[in-house]
């Protein structure tokens, strides 16, 4: 039989639930309130662009697409790391990092190395 007082203790439960989740997300900035973006699109073998830039100090989305292949994406000295198809927003300081393809694809796979300058 339906109650009524369940039907409360369940709306009550699943309130405190969405609370508690937007909550502990609360200092994560979706990848559609970032600042800015960058986008990062990976063939065999080559990123499409030598330097990519992005502000510093904001929430930036970083896209990274595979036109041609599989690869993926570690920018080194930060968190920033996407494997396949992705986005990750990542709040960066200023100076010049290296992206590297992650994933072993191939012949030309050390030859992949762009640079993103933050400032
Ligand atoms: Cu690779």
């Amino acid at each position: 039989m339906f109650s009524f007082k369940k039907f409360l203790v369940c709306c009550f439960a699943l309130v405190l639930l969405l609370g508690v989740m937007t909550g502990c997300g609360s200092d994560e900035v979706s990848v559609e309130d970032a600042e800015a973006e960058v986008t990062i699109k990976s063939s065999n073998w080559e990123f499409d662009k030598a330097t990519y830039t992005a502000p510093a100090g904001k929430p930036v989305a970083i896209h990274h697409e595979n036109v041609e292949g599989h690869h993926g994406i570690t920018i080194k000295g930060t968190d920033v790391k996407i494997q396949g198809d992705g986005s990750v927003v990542a709040n960066l300081k200023p100076g010049e990092y290296e992206i590297i393809c992650d994933i072993m694809c191939g012949t030309g796979h050390t030859e992949m190395v762009s640079k993103l300058v933050v400032e």
